[in-house]
């Protein structure tokens, strides 16, 4: 299987289990679970061909993790960074580490700074343990700078943190003056 098939396939399993799984007509369940044979004849009806076989080499070799297959093997879903207003995943409350770091663009620096970390159009904001984490994800957006967080101290203060089953951490909101630029 190519590795070119398979990142394809991985992009729109993000894209339909994260953000538009009504763009091929799927339902996805408050906790982001979608049926898998639902998914199957969703994508072919768009064209794409999908089979178990391909799902579960993607979930397999997803470098971040990003989904799941339910124990009973019937439906999938992505282990966080949903948009779509359908699903609302539960995570467990959990100390974070003193630090976190969060990679991002410098041009969005100016605005962080007045407005802090906000979620954009996801659910959370996305907060790694690594700086090696944090510099990809950073990266993607242009030239990158590294925040750090003092999450314990912000734990102390009364935000929560969660953590998906990938390990990203998750809070909702990191006010300008929990963050210094390394
Ligand atoms: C920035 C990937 C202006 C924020 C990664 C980021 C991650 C602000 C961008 C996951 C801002 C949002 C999430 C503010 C935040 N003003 N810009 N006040 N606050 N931003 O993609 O954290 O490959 O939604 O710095 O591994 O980059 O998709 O979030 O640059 O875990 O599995 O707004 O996506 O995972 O961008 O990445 P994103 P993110 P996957």
């Amino acid at each position: 299987m190519s590795k070119k098939l398979l990142d394809e396939t991985s992009k729109f399993l993000s894209y339909v289990l994260r953000h538009e799984p009504q763009k091929i007509g799927l339902t996805l369940d408050s906790h982001g679970w979608a049926d898998i044979n639902a998914l199957i004849s969703g994508a072919a009806r768009d064209g794409r061909t999908l089979d178990r076989v391909l799902i579960e080499a993607v979930v397999a070799s997803s470098d971040k993790k990003r989904f799941s297959i339910s124990t009973d093997g019937l439906c999938i879903r992505a282990v966080q960074g949903h948009s779509t207003e359908t699903v609302e995943l539960q995570f467990d409350e959990k100390h974070p580490p003193q630090m976190l770091y969060h990679g991002t663009a410098t041009r969005f620096l100016d605005s962080i700074n007045e407005q802090g970390l906000i979620p954009g159009s996801r659910h959370h904001v996305h907060l790694s343990e690594e700086i090696a984490t944090a510099t990809s994800v950073g990266q993607r957006y242009g030239s990158v700078v590294i925040l750090e967080i003092a999450a314990q101290q912000m734990q102390e203060e009364g935000f929560k943190f969660y953590q998906a089953e990938n390990g990203v951490w998750l809070t909702d909101h990191v006010p300008p003056h929990f963050m210094i630029k390394l």
